[in-house]
C-alpha cells in the first residue's frame, strides 16, 4: 500500500496467524497499513531504526504484537512519539499467555502501551482506526458505520435466539 498510516509489526512470522486479524479489519475499514517482522530480541537494531523512522515516514499508529517475554511493544513505545498498541500473543514459548499480557501491559509511567486482550489483534486494528478517526471525519464516519453494522448483527441474532423460546 502506498501511504500507510498504521504500521503492524510482530516479533516473529509465527505471530502472523494472530496479527493478520489486525490487517483484515484495517482493510475492511479502508486504512492503509504496512506489515513486517521486527524482533526486539533477534533484530534489536532493526527495531530501533523502525521506531525512530516511523513518525517521519507518515505512520500515525503502531500496532506491535509479540509473545512470551514480549518486549517489542514497550521498547518501540520508548523510542517513538506515536501511540503504540500492544497485542499479547499466546505463542509457542508462552507459558499460558499471561507472560505476554503482563510484559506488554505493565509499562512504567511515562511510556504507555495501549494493551488489548490476548490474541486480540482485531481490536488493535479497530483502536488504531479510532485513533486516526479522532482527527479525520471520513474515518470517524466509517467507524460509526462499523458500530451500526455490529449493532444490527446483534439485533438479528437476538431475534434468532428469542425465536427459540416461542
Ligand atoms: C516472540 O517469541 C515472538 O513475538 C513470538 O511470539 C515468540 C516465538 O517466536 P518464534 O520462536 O516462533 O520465532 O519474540
Amino acid at each position: 500500500m502506498s501511504n500507510p498510516q498504521v504500521g503492524i509489526i510482530m516479533g516473529s512470522s509465527s505471530d502472523l496467524k494472530v496479527m493478520k486479524d489486525a490487517a483484515d479489519v484495517l482493510k475492511e475499514l479502508g486504512i492503509d497499513f504496512e506489515m513486517t517482522v521486527v524482533s526486539a530480541h533477534r533484530t534489536p537494531e532493526r527495531m530501533i531504526d523502525y521506531a525512530k523512522d516511523a513518525a517521519d515516514r507518515g505512520l500515525k499508529v503502531i500496532i506491535a504484537g509479540a509473545g512470551g517475554a514480549a518486549h517489542l511493544p514497550g521498547m518501540v513505545a520508548s523510542i517513538t512519539p506515536l501511540p503504540v498498541i500492544g497485542v499479547p500473543v499466546k505463542s509457542s514459548n508462552s507459558i499460558d499467555g499471561w507472560d505476554s499480557i503482563l510484559s506488554i501491559l505493565q509499562m512504567p509511567n511515562g511510556v504507555p502501551v495501549a494493551t488489548v486482550a490476548l490474541n486480540a489483534a482485531k481490536n488493535a486494528g479497530i483502536l488504531a482506526t479510532q485513533i486516526i478517526g479522532s482527527s479525520n471525519p471520513g474515518v470517524l464516519k466509517r467507524m460509526t458505520d462499523y458500530k451500526e453494522a455490529m449493532k444490527s448483527k446483534v439485533m438479528d441474532s437476538k431475534d434468532e435466539v428469542e425465536g427459540y423460546s416461542s
